[in-house]
Order: C-alpha cells, then structure tokens, then sequence
C-alpha cells in the first residue's frame, strides 16, 4: 500500500491569533486540492493529520499547560470540535474522511509516543481515509497529560506506514534558509544552522525547527517529505509530483 501523509497546519486552516476561527475559504481549498488527488491515484492511501491552530493551542496556553484534569478535557474537547469541522469539509469535496481521535489511539510512555497503527491501516486499506490531529493524550506511564503535536503524530505515522511521501502544508511556503526557501533541507547537515522564524499568535508546540527536528531517525524509513505552503496547486504537486515552490527534506 503506497501510503501519503499530508499535515494540514492548525495556522492554515484557523487563525492562531483569534481563538475559535476557522479558516473555511482555505480548509475547502485545500479538501479539493485533496480529493484531486485521490482521484489521480496519486496514492492508494491517504491519511490526514491536522493542527491545533486558534484551537488546541489558545486554550493549553489560557491554562498554561494540559496538565490538570480540566485542562485536558477542555483541549480534547475543543480539537475534537476542530476535527468535526475539518471532516466535514472534507467530506462535502468528496473524501471519505473518518475523524480519529487521536487520544483514543495514541498514548505517551515517558518520552515514546505509541499509536495503534493496525487501526489506521486496516482504515486505509478499507478506503477510508483518516483524519488525526494534534491532541492532549494520557502518558500510561507517568499518568500525567502531555501533547502530542501534529507533527510528532504524522512523523510517526509515517515511520510505521513506511509512507512514500509526508507533505507539511503550512504557512510558510517552505524552510526558509538565508531569506529564501531552500529547495532541500537537509536534517543532519542543515537542521544546527536553522534559524527559527516566530511562529505568531499562541504556539505551544514549537515552530518550523522543532517539526524538522522530530524527523530525526524517522527520515530514513519514509519515501520523500515535503514542507510547502497552503496554496492548492502547490499541495497538489507536493502530493503528486514534486512541488515548484517548497522544500524537500532529507536525511
Ligand atoms: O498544532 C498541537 O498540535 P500542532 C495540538 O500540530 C494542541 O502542534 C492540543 C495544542
């Protein structure tokens, strides 16, 4: 099964300065720039991570972490709304979009992030196509409440799928390295030299640095990764073909 990872930003698809807003001009945009290519075939598989945005990251930064009890009810509660909205759009363009909560699959021992990967294949191979998303999830070890980003969720997907390609869509149209996007990025040669970019609005879980930095040693068993930014066309290529504008990253 030739799996395709795409991470749609929670700052693409919401407003991470103004709590609560979706962005439905560009969710929709990029849910057709999608379904286009499920129906190229440019993959038989596809699976859909998604961000916190105005969402998950406003309200771990009003309680300051998702450590208490009601903190990680309310964030579980307001990602899952995002979810819903975002799979419905997802739907209405044609993708056979299933929300997964990623807290019900996906769980911290310490540092090491598991995920049922059987349940996200067996999915995909049912035509399915998931839809995860950033999320608060319980360490079964430490019995405390931790986030597990978006990207920690696709990187790791994607390792365990062996996915032939991981497209970032975000903001940015890509990693910028002296006031340019580079064309490739590589981990283990680039990554010390990376200068971050702020990442506006509330943020929790880092910027461009810490999403490349969570692809180290996961890299060499995925096909191509892509960092491009939100404009349909290029998402298409990113997923597809190669992207005219965006980096590739590499080990
Ligand atoms: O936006 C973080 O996911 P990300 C999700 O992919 C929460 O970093 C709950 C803040």
């Amino acid at each position: 099964l030739r799996v395709h990872i795409v991470k749609i930003g929670g700052s693409v698809i919401s407003d991470k300065t103004r709590p609560f807003s979706i962005d439905y001009s560009t969710l929709e945009k990029v849910a057709c720039a999608l379904n286009r290519c499920i129906k190229k075939r440019c993959a038989d598989a596809l699976v859909i991570v998604h961000g916190g945005g105005g969402f998950g990251h406003y309200v771990v930064d009003e309680f300051g972490s998702v450590n208490s009890v009601e903190a990680f009810l309310r964030t579980v509660e307001v990602m899952r709304e995002l979810n819903a909205k975002v799979v419905e759009v997802l739907r209405l363009k044609g993708v056979k979009a299933l929300g997964i909560d990623t807290h019900a699959v996906a769980e911290f021992r310490g540092s090491s992030l598991r995920i049922d990967v059987d349940k996200v294949r067996t999915v995909i191979e049912m035509g399915l196509v998931p839809v995860l998303y950033g999320d608060a999830v319980v360490d079964i070890e430490e019995k405390s409440f931790k986030i597990a980003s978006g990207d920690d969720i696709c990187w790791e997907l994607a390792y365990l799928l062996k996915a032939e390609r991981l497209v970032f869509v975000t903001r940015v149209p890509g990693v910028f390295v002296g006031g340019r996007v580079a064309k490739v990025f590589s981990l283990s040669r680039d990554l010390r030299t990376l200068e971050d970019i702020g990442v506006g609005g509330h943020d929790v879980t880092g910027g461009m640095r810490a999403k490349l930095l969570k692809g180290v040693g996961k890299i060499k068993s995925i096909g191509a990764v892509y960092i491009v930014g939100f404009d349909p066309r290029i998402v298409e290529q990113a997923l597809c073909l190669e992207p005219e504008v965006g980096t590739r990253v590499v080990e």
